[in-house]
């Protein structure tokens, strides 16, 4: 049963390598090459071609290289009868959270503000924000949202969690569902996205979601750009109402051009850095439902097609 690796970033060749490496008995075509196509039942994706999936009439099995499975989700050429998983991984859990430990630090400390300052030749000390003085909110409490809520606790942050279903976390007060959103919000100085982007999560950070935060919070979006309604932030931020914000991922990646984001000074921007599966760590967990499927057993981390996650 061969695997056909579908991605568009440039790193197939590493991902094949190290999966035909750890597997040699199995046969991995990058889907740039000839393949045949009519007999595969396995694909390996991240960020695939539009309309790619109608090549491969024998789909059984889609797995996803990262953590999200959105842009499978949304394809309506994935028949319902295929299986998504995705990657559940304590690296990436980790990664997730040393980044956006960064980026918060450096909006207590001014330090983007102080960058900016540099360029041009500005001094001007502001006053700064301690630990004592925050509490993180996390919207969504899973794989990654709890790991953060655990190292963000251990640091001595107060954290507050918001998820589908109620959580039980040692120091984390945890909020559920619709009824106990605005609590949840009113809390929050500091917001962090890390939601799965589904129906009921499509533009939920927007101007009434905005409102509900207290005075002078800060956003961190790591989740996915359609989380965000991006003109809503931009007028809460010149309205003053939000302090300013770090987006990780966007509506359309990369940012197009004359996005005002770009040039927005409370609005520091990465390229969809915050936590990328790492190959060494991602690969045993491939291979692990590779098995699986073949044996017909149930797949890790299978995503629910109905929940949308
Ligand atoms: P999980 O599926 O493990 O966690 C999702 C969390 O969101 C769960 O706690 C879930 O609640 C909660 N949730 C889902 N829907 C709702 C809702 N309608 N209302 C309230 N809570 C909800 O996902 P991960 O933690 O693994 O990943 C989260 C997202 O992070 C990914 O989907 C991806 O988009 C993004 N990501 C971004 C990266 C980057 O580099 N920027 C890297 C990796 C991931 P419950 O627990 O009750 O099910
Ligand atoms: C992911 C991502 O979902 O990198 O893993 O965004």
């Amino acid at each position: 049963m061969s695997v056909v690796i579908i991605r568009q970033d440039g790193k197939i060749d590493e991902w094949k390598f190290a999966l035909a490496s750890a597997a040699p008995q199995i046969t991995f075509y990058s889907y740039l090459e000839d393949h045949p196509k009519d007999d595969i039942e396995i694909a390996m994706v991240w960020k695939h071609p539009t309309g790619i999936f109608k090549e491969y009439p024998s789909l059984k099995y889609v797995a996803s290289f990262g953590a999200g499975v959105d842009f499978l989700l949304d394809d309506p050429e994935i028949p319902s009868h295929v299986k998504i998983t995705r990657v559940v991984d304590p690296v990436l859990a980790s990664d997730m959270s040393e980044f956006v430990i960064a980026a918060l630090f450096s909006f207590m400390k001014n330090l983007t503000r102080y960058r900016t300052d540099q360029i041009s030749k500005v001094w001007d000390p502001l006053p700064y924000k301690r630990i004592g003085d925050l509490t993180v909110g996390i919207m969504g409490m899973g794989a990654l949202g709890s790991r953060l809520a655990a190292d963000l606790c251990q640091i001595g942050f107060k954290v507050v969690g918001w998820s589908r279903s109620r959580k039980k976390l040692d120091a984390v007060e945890c909020y559920t569902g619709e009824k106990q959103k605005s609590d949840f919000l009113s809390r929050s100085n500091v917001l962090v996205c890390l939601l799965p982007l589904t129906r009921e999560t499509s533009g939920i950070i927007k101007t009434k979601l905005f409102k509900q935060l207290p005075q002078g919070a800060y956003v961190i979006n790591v989740a996915r750009g359609g989380h965000l309604v991006d003109q809503d932030l931009i007028d809460m931020i010149d309205h003053g109402h939000i302090s300013g914000a770090c987006l990780d991922v966007y509506h359309q990646e990369p940012l197009p051009e004359g996005h005002p984001f770009w040039n927005h000074p409370k609005v520091f921007m990465t390229p969809h850095v915050a936590s990328v599966s790492d190959v060494r760590a991602v690969v045993p967990q491939l291979l692990d439902n590779y098995y699986r499927f073949k044996k017909g057993e149930p797949l890790l981390n299978e995503v629910s097609t109905l929940r949308g996650y």
